[in-house]
């Protein structure tokens, strides 16, 4: 079986996540998703609309999305892909290279971003409204 893992806050859910969602299991039959907890995201300098159990929860019931992790720290990763088995780490293109240090542990693949679409771009437009 071959399993993929994944990482992001996931807020506000959009078709951005889906299509990365999609393509990341298209890449192999398990897909562990590791979400950024609240604690983690103001790490991250963001603030979740929804709270972690409420993003976890969303995410449980994309059918591309076979498992959902906690993500605490930046150092996680590579303890994550060996305990949960991970053949491909996948991130949207936004940070090429940022992970190549998983390519001693696993395949590493950064695929395109959906433009036009972030969580930060409909907050603004529903401020704008
Ligand atoms: N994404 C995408 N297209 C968009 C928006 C997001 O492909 N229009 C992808 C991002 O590239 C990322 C995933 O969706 O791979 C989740 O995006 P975010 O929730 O914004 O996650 P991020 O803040 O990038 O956190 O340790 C890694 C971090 O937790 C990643």
């Amino acid at each position: 079986m071959k399993k993929v893992i994944t990482y992001g806050t996931f807020d506000l859910l959009h078709v951005g996540h889906v299509n990365i969602l999609r393509r990341a299991k298209a890449l192999g039959d398990y897909l562990v998703v590791a979400i950024s907890s609240d604690e983690f995201n103001a790490l991250k300098g963001k603030k979740a609309y929804y709270s972690y159990e409420d993003r976890k929860t969303i995410l449980e019931a994309i059918k591309y999305v076979d498992e959902v992790i906690p993500e605490n720290t930046w150092e996680q990763k590579i303890q994550d892909v060996k305990e949960h088995n991970i053949d491909t780490f996948v991130m949207g293109h936004d940070w090429e290279g940022k992970f190549d240090f998983l390519k001693d542990y696993c395949e590493v693949i950064y695929l395109p971003r959906t433009e036009g679409i972030s969580t930060t771009k409909i907050k603004k437009d529903l401020m704008a409204k």
